[in-house]
């Protein structure tokens, strides 16, 4: 996209950036005057912009569960991923995490920029946890408790199989799924949808994610983070780190292909989560991020450059995706361009 025969068919997309940026404005003047809400959302926006400008169409309620759950995902992740913490330490603060989020005197240090503002500040997210309503709660609490024991679990134990994959991306995506269902149904506007499709659309998520990241979860200092299963990436190297090195080209095009292909595996299940969302507003959160991934996917796939730097959807391109996201016949279309796109690499 971006031709000028792409911007033909869509004149009315001629300035999706322009269009984005006014939204972006907007969702920074809605910020409210509560100075605890006032610096929940604001630390949203400086975390992810389009996460924050996609939650705005939500009700106030359910916008307010989503943005506390947001944080305190992003809170407990910040522990997980900071490799300075040693593990005696690590393992009983993601255990016990569900109890820090009732307990305003609670505050651990870690993390770096945004993240450690988060952390140094996270009685102000407990404040406002505090004030949702009692459905809310307990459907963070839950899913809170269970991410934390799943990410202690895989403190000390590598992605070797397939299924540990599934079972790690089941912890720190999968769940984010089903609790997301749960403040949907909390909310009153939506049915419950099953755990099984709840769980596969953050595992389509997070093992895009995992592949896109490759290289800065390999260079990260001082300890390297190994998200790719072994059951894969042995067909093609003796060491997960050798994808990155130039003599080994083909075979880590080759396998950075299967894990695409693995990834994929999730898509029917998604689209049917999807389609069964009447809630506009709510559709509109929860496709966006599944049409980023299948794009990112098919940018991905037979692209060296995974193993190079950085593989993102440029922002003009993401700007799209947000403004023609609105019904199921977008993502269908989405999901049927993207695919035409991986088709013609294989
Ligand atoms: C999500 Cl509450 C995430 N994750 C995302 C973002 O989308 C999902 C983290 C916390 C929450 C939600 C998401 C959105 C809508 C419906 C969902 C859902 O399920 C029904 O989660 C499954 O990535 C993180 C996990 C994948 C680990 C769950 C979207 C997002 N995108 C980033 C882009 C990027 O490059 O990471 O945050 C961003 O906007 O900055």
């Amino acid at each position: 996209m971006g031709s000028l025969g792409a911007i033909l068919k869509h004149p009315d997309d001629l300035y999706p950036l322009l269009k984005l940026k006014m939204a972006a404005r907007h969702a920074e003047k809605q910020i409210p005057s509560e100075p605890h809400w006032a610096f929940c959302y604001s630390m949203l926006h400086r975390v992810s912009r389009s996460f924050a400008l996609v939650i705005q169409q939500l009700g106030t309620e359910l916008r307010n569960a989503v943005c506390i759950f947001y944080l305190i995902l992003r809170a407990l992740d910040t522990v997980e991923d900071d490799t300075s913490i040693p593990t005696e330490v690590k393992v009983p603060i993601l255990i016990a995490f569900h109890r820090h989020i009732y307990d305003r005197n609670w505050h651990f240090s870690c993390g770096t920029k945004d993240y450690k503002v988060l952390m140094d500040q996270f009685h102000v997210v407990s404040t406002a946890f505090l004030e949702l309503g009692k459905g809310y709660q307990e459907a963070i609490e839950d899913i809170t408790k269970r991410m934390g024991a799943g990410m202690a679990k895989f403190i000390c134990k590598e992605v070797e199989t397939i299924d540990d994959y599934d079972e790690y991306c089941h912890y720190v995506a999968g769940l984010v799924g089903l609790g997301l269902s749960k403040l949907f149904n909390a909310s009153e506007s939506e049915d419950l949808a099953s755990d099984s499709l709840s769980n596969s659309t953050g595992l389509f998520l997070q093992k895009t994610n995992i592949i896109r990241d490759y290289l800065e979860d390999i260079n990260e200092i001082p300890k390297s983070r190994m998200f790719w299963p072994r059951e894969i990436w042995s067909k093609y190297v003796n060491k997960l780190e050798d994808l990155k090195y130039e003599e080994n080209s083909v075979e880590a095009v080759q396998c950075l292909n299967e894990m695409v292909t693995n990834s994929l595996i999730h898509v029917d299940d998604c689209l049917k989560y999807m389609s069964a969302l009447p809630e506009p507003a709510i559709f509109r959160f929860c496709a966006i991020p599944q049409v980023m991934a299948i794009g990112t996917l098919a940018m991905c796939y037979n692209n060296i450059n995974v193993f190079r730097g950085v593989v993102k959807m440029r922002r003009g391109l993401t700007a799209q995706v947000i403004h023609r996201t609105k019904t199921m016949a977008d993502v269908y279309g989405a999901f049927f361009d993207f695919s035409c796109m991986l088709k013609s690499k294989v």
